[in-house]
């Protein structure tokens, strides 16, 4: 097949799901064009898709540069000339509509649902009619959890299948190793990974932190960045455990930090599904989670803790106990074993696969909309 897929490039987890998913099915023999407006991440340089950027001219007239217009002009062109069979968004706005007003039914369209695209986007009056319009066009619609899935046909009226994402877990693996890199031998480390953003709520993890220090020796290592960051280290400042906390870069291989952690740790006060926790898994790391969106769906008490949302106390309880848990380490294993059997990328890939397949024989999509 030939597939054009869309995402936006940084190290959001919408970007990685489809850098990945490009990445295996390019390996399997399509040829995959991967559209962003820079090269992402975590597609691997050797990868068998093809980089399409997306540039995007800009004119004094225009008060900003056309990101939807620019795509389409990109996708509209692949399609004449690279000869696309189908067009897989990641993240719908404004992604769907760019793809129709691309292709206009000559070629399938598949659209991925991630998150904010449906809670925060989605119900701005700015996006919703126009975003709705374009995805009860496509061929299929998925959404990476139930939860999400429920909220966009609440959105958008429209009624995705659920696709959760993955995790390369020959990537993703424990790295105890270098621990002693980010901490002191007496000292649990935890560590945190998102793109800082209002909605993950870093500020209440350093105070949540706070009260964990106060009661044992434990390392915060933050990784990343984005608006938040250095609000969450003035946070630490102010609470007397900057000395304790360390903020490390974004970088394209989070896993060399997450493997080494005691535990990871996730604050948001939205999460569809919250793949920087599933890579933590696969990495033999237990994490602790506020209880929102679809985290619940598959963070079982087996290898998590889920603590409701603006409980900071029992969020810091919750680490502890874990901390000094004597059953931790066999939480480590099953995590892990849990992560490989569960959320295996070639599985998934598997499953959009059949979207695509159904999709391009023109059967309806199998949707759930309870
Ligand atoms: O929706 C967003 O805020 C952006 C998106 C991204 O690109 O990082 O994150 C969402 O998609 C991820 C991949 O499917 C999920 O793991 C995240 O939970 C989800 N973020 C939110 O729901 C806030």
């Amino acid at each position: 097949m030939r597939i054009g897929m869309v995402c936006y490039p940084g190290l959001g987890g919408s970007g990685i799901v489809a850098s990945e998913l490009a990445h295996r099915l390019a390996l399997r023999g399509h040829a995959v064009f991967l559209f962003a407006t820079e090269r992402p991440l975590r597609l691997p340089k050797d990868s068998k898709a093809r980089f399409m950027p997306v540039d995007l001219p800009n004119y004094p007239l225009f008060p900003a540069p056309l990101y939807t217009l620019a795509l389409a002009g990109a996708l509209e062109r692949a399609v004449r000339e690279e000869g696309l069979e189908l067009i897989h968004t990641h993240y719908a706005i404004p992604h769907a509509v760019s793809a129709w007003l691309a292709t206009e039914g000559a070629v399938k369209l598949v659209h991925t649902l991630h998150g904010t695209d449906v809670t925060l986007l989605g119900i701005d009056p700015a996006y919703q009619k126009v975003s709705a319009k374009a995805l009860k066009r496509a061929s299929a619609i998925t959404a990476v959890s139930k939860n999400l899935a429920q909220l966009a046909a609440r959105s958008f009226g429209v009624c995705p299948q659920v696709v959760p994402n993955a995790v390369d877990a020959e990537r993703f693996r424990p790295t105890p190793e270098h621990k002693r890199l980010f901490a002191a031998d007496d000292e649990f480390l935890l560590v945190h990974a998102s793109n800082f953003r209002p909605i993950k709520r870093v500020g209440d993890l350093v105070h949540a932190f706070a009260k964990i220090r106060s009661k044992v020796k434990a390392r915060l290592v933050l990784v990343g960045s984005g608006p938040e960051r250095a609000d969450a280290l003035r946070v630490a400042h102010a609470l007397g455990v900057d000395d304790s906390v360390t903020s490390v870069a974004t970088t394209a291989s989070p896993e060399e930090v997450i493997g080494a952690a005691d535990l990871f740790l996730l604050s948001s006060e939205y999460e569809s599904f919250g793949q920087s926790a599933l890579e933590a898994l696969a990495c033999g790391v237990p994490v602790v989670a506020t209880n929102v969106g679809g985290v619940h769906e598959w963070l079982t008490p087996e290898v998590g803790r889920l603590v409701e949302f603006g409980d900071l106390e029992a969020y810091a309880q919750t680490v502890l106990d874990l901390l000094t848990s004597p059953g931790l380490p066999q939480m480590r294993q099953t995590a892990r074993a849990y992560a490989q059997q569960n959320f295996n990328p070639e599985h998934i890939t598997n499953q959009y696969q059949e979207v695509y397949d159904a999709a391009v024989a023109g059967l309806p999509a199998a949707a759930d909309c309870d």
